[in-house]
């Protein structure tokens, strides 16, 4: 397929102002009836009307009321003989499709004898054909059909106008969407579904209906969505005085789904996973999940429904800001400096292990790409969450009130029209006229157009004699695919300085007055820039990039005490977490370099690598009780191998894995009675609830029973994981039963193959437990590698279905993508197994394939053998001559 360019684009020569639709319900086939009024833009010169259309049946075409000649041109429905002038007219399109086929879950399908749509992006074509594209937006009203006893629920967008009984036992049910939108947000669902149904009234004294709409037996599992949901509500008219402009809104979940959740005007759709918890089946992580993603969908009201995208290169604009929107939520909710801090050092982790290394692989894109081949894979990490950093930074430069400001006038602007990042920015700026934004507003949109992630580097210089201290920073950017030259990006850098024993010190640059600041941010616009303070009696520890204030790399040269200064007293929570991993990652890099270190046969690493200060300071940590147990959690998780990988230019993934689990194991050790008291100090009093104080306490309890079983191995003892398998069989909540579970096989217990036979026996009937239990196999330690064959064996299992998506990622995602000791055999029989995979499931779903596809971007890091076998793996799969163009566009990229 051809790559479509962004600058091409050129406005719609038609619109589309009503649509009519009748649906006669059918898995088998499915009649559509599309009537649409349309009219010529006299803006565009005169030209057919080319309508998508993919996998559909065309019955019959008729303009206004009498028959038309068509002709197609590959899957576009052609109409050259159209009524001239711009009057509208009616266009009537019959056409049949078969739902109960449609294994891509795009366009209209069954999951479970119930009808879904997901549209997004071009889904919408493979119900009927039309202009399938953001910039036309219509109103639209829709009549469902179908039999009464099977689909006694019918949903679509907007307001129920009619219903009733029609023939033959079948029903029917009438929707009006009060506001024009893309074909993208069109939704319809019919089955077996109730709901729970909450009434709530907004500031203005407006009533309006929530729902949350679940399979029969799933009621009981609602209750912290639909806490979400009205949270979600009273906020964004709290922070944005943005209100629910519907009657009603609903969510519905369905169990086979691409991706998390679609916000269709006022019909969500969501992927069950972001909606069903019960404190017995769902973890403290999933919990949170749900919070955020119900937030998501619903500020996707304001920001992509009511204003959208004028095309899909625009996607950051609606996405990017709808992250950033949903981390704010989430933060707010989370209510203390403290658990502000941990949801930011886990949105930074997220950008930091998938992001960055997007950024620096074959897929790199910028926020606003300049082209594509399949849309569907520019849903990334890209797009979401570094659009969102790009936006933070907005904020950071304008502050909480002046972006509020931003986003006011950027509704009165652009509501009800399809626009661009350029306009979204513009409000955000021309609402704070004498903002570093204002002034830097065309450098700081490099942000949307150069791909990469920038490194600044920062090098410090006191000088005794002036009691000044010089930071110089310098930023580069290096090339990425199709962009060889950057140019200096807008770096916005929080900073503070400390002294030696930990004191914020106040800032004071040469030329100002002092003012008893302690953070200030500088914002860095040239290729190196220099900062100078005065008044500083020794030479300090600089504290950079707080709150990791830009979307960047910052190279520093620390001593191991500053960072302990750091870990030990920075006042910005975000940098302290940072010290520590900065010196749990220079342990890991040292002892991955050092080529005395050998690795055994069988893998293990036997040398003390962790050091007796970075074992005291974590010490430090565990045994503070002014620290919140969630931020102790995070500092003593070890960086992860993908992250550890991204730091070093030639990856020999086996060595890293074995670095990381002999530091895992060190510290378990060193810190064993430190482990069993926070065991101890954090355990639940009282009934679940999943907020942040107790989930923090979990966590950490959780992390503590895993050191200590993993202690236990190396010790030959038998209580601890004795006392996991006793804490795994009575838990109160899911998130303890899982942690322990999860200590018993990751430690290899001989307790681990028990626990997993009851875990499935208790959970059999709950699919989305059913998923963790394979996702936890599927991403064990390997021992021997015991894994790629329990992966396949797990395969086999009755309950796995490559068709499910949720199934799928949990078995194979699990091991392909987040099992790197596990995956990259030097046998090369994991890359062998992902492209059979790959292929397999791109016969059924190209897009999940896709998203498989992407698991061996950066194959060109990787050390001989694991490089060659790799590079064979993705070519096999290239050499497919029937592949999608999703699986291609990826496989093609990586190889170029
Ligand atoms: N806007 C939604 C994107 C989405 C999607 C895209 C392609 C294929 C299937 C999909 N399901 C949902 C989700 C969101 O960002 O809110
Ligand atoms: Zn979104």
């Amino acid at each position: 397929a051809p790559a479509i360019h962004r600058a091409d684009y050129q406005a719609p020569a038609w619109w589309i102002d009503t649509v009519d639709l009748t649906f006669d319900l059918d898995p088998a086939k499915t009649r559509v009836l599309n009537k649409m009024r349309l009219r010529r833009n006299p803006d565009v010169a005169a030209q057919p009307l080319r309508l998508d259309g993919e996998d559909l049946n065309l019955a019959r075409v008729m303009v206004n009321g009498g028959g038309t000649s068509f002709k197609m041109d590959g899957n576009q429905l052609v109409l050259e003989n159209l009524p001239e002038g711009t009057e509208p007219f009616d266009l009537e399109i019959f056409t049949t499709c078969a739902p109960a086929k449609n294994t891509q879950l795009m366009g209209l399908y069954v999951s479970q004898g119930t009808f879904f749509t997901q549209c997004e992006a071009e889904g919408f074509r493979r119900i009927t054909y039309f202009l399938d594209r953001p910039d036309v937006m219509a109103s639209y009203t829709v009549t469902l059909r179908a039999d009464k006893a099977l689909y006694p629920v019918l949903l679509s967008n907007g307001n129920l106008v009619d219903s009733g009984a029609i023939e033959d036992g079948r029903h029917f049910a009438k929707w009006v969407d009060p506001h024009k939108k893309p074909c993208y947000l069109f939704a319809l669902v019919a089955g077996k579904l109730v709901a729970r149904e909450q009434k709530i009234r907004s500031r203005s004294g407006t009533e309006h209906l929530l729902q949350v709409y679940v399979r029969p037996g799933d009621l009981g599992k609602t209750e912290h969505a639909m806490n979400s949901l009205m949270h979600s509500v009273a906020w964004d008219e709290a922070r944005f005085g943005l209100p629910l402009d519907l009657e009603r809104f609903m969510i519905v979940a369905t169990s086979d789904f691409n991706m998390g959740a679609m916000e269709n005007k006022g019909l969500n759709i969501f992927n069950t996973k972001y909606v069903l918890a019960s404190e017995a089946t769902a973890t403290d992580t999933d919990f949170g999940n749900i919070e955020s993603v119900v937030g998501h969908e619903y500020f996707h009201n304001w920001t992509g429904n009511r204003v959208t995208c004028r095309d899909w290169f625009q996607l950051s604009l609606k996405e990017g800001l709808t992250v950033f929107r949903d981390q704010e939520f989430s933060q707010d909710l989370a209510g203390s400096p403290s658990a502000r801090a941990v949801k930011r050092i886990e949105d930074v982790r997220v950008l930091r292990t998938a992001q960055f290394p997007e950024d620096a692989g074959p897929m790199a894109h910028p926020v606003r790409p300049d082209s594509y081949i399949e849309i569907n894979n520019f849903y990334t990490v890209t797009i979401y969450e570094k659009g969102a950093e790009v936006v933070r930074m907005m904020h950071t430069l304008v502050g909480r009130e002046g972006f509020a400001k931003g986003m006011k006038l950027y509704f009165e602007r652009h509501d009800g029209q399809a626009v661009t990042c350029d306009d979204f920015a513009q409000a955000i700026a021309d609402a704070n006229p004498t903002s570093d934004l204002a002034r830097l507003l065309p450098q700081f949109k490099r942000w949307y157009s150069q791909a990469g992630t920038p490194r600044v580097q920062a090098t410090g210089q006191y000088e005794a004699a002036t009691r000044s201290y010089t930071l110089t920073l310098t930023q580069s950017c290096a090339p990425t695919p199709g962009q060889s030259a950057k140019e200096p990006f807008v770096i916005p850098v929080e900073l503070g300085l400390l002294s030696a024993n930990g004191a914020a010190l106040p800032l004071q640059m040469a030329g100002e007055s002092a003012t008893g600041a302690v953070s200030r941010t500088v914002v860095l616009t040239e290729p190196t820039q220099t900062l100078t303070f005065v008044q500083v009696d020794a030479e300090p520890v600089p504290s950079l990039l707080r709150n990791f204030s830009a979307p960047v790399v910052l190279d520093i040269e620390y001593s191991d005490a500053q960072l302990l200064t750091l870990l030990a007293h920075d006042a910005d929570a975000f940098n302290r977490w940072e010290a520590g991993q900065r010196l749990a990652l220079r342990t890991a890099i040292n002892a991955i370099a050092n080529s005395a270190y050998e690795t055994s046969a069988s893998g293990i690493f036997d040398h003390q690598v962790v050091g007796a200060d970075f074992i005291e300071a974590m010490r430090s940590v565990l045994r503070n009780p002014a620290l919140d147990a969630a931020f102790k959690e995070l500092v003593l998780t070890l960086p992860s191998e993908t992250y550890i990988a991204e730091q070093l230019e030639v990856v020999d993934p086996q060595r890293i894995h074995a670095v990381r689990e002999a530091m895992r194991e060190q510290l378990a050790l060193a810190l064993q009675t430190d482990w069993e008291r926070a065991w101890e100090q954090n355990q639940d009093t009282g009934g679940y609830r999943p907020d942040p104080v107790s989930s923090g306490r979990r966590a950490l309890s959780g992390l503590a029973l895993h050191m200590l079983c993993i202690a236990a191995r190396r010790t030959g003892d038998v209580v601890w994981p004795g006392k996991a398998y006793q804490r795994f069989k009575v838990a109160a909540n899911m998130t303890d039963r899982f942690n322990a579970l999860t200590a018993l096989v990751a430690s290899g217990s001989e307790l681990a193959a028990p626990a997993l036979a009851r875990f499935h026996a208790l959970f059999k009937d709950e699919p989305l437990v059913i998923d963790k239990w394979f996702a936890l196999q599927a991403g064990a330690p390997d021992r021997g590698g015991n894994v790629l064959p329990a992966v396949r064996q797990l395969m086999q299992h009755p309950d796995f279905s490559l068709k499910n998506p949720n199934r799928a990622r949990s078995v194979i995602f699990s091991y392909c993508s987040a099992n790197p000791g596990a995956f990259h055999r030097a046998d090369a029989a994991g890359y062998v197994f992902w492209s059979d995979r790959v292929i397999e499931l791109d016969a059924i779903n190209p897009q999940v394939a896709a998203r498989l596809a992407r698991a061996l971007d950066r194959w060109k890091k990787l050390a001989e053998p694991w490089r060659s076998g790799a590079r064979e793996a993705i070519a096999r799969v290239a050499a497919r001559p029937d592949l999608s163009n999703d699986v291609r566009e990826v496989v093609t990229r990586a190889l170029a």
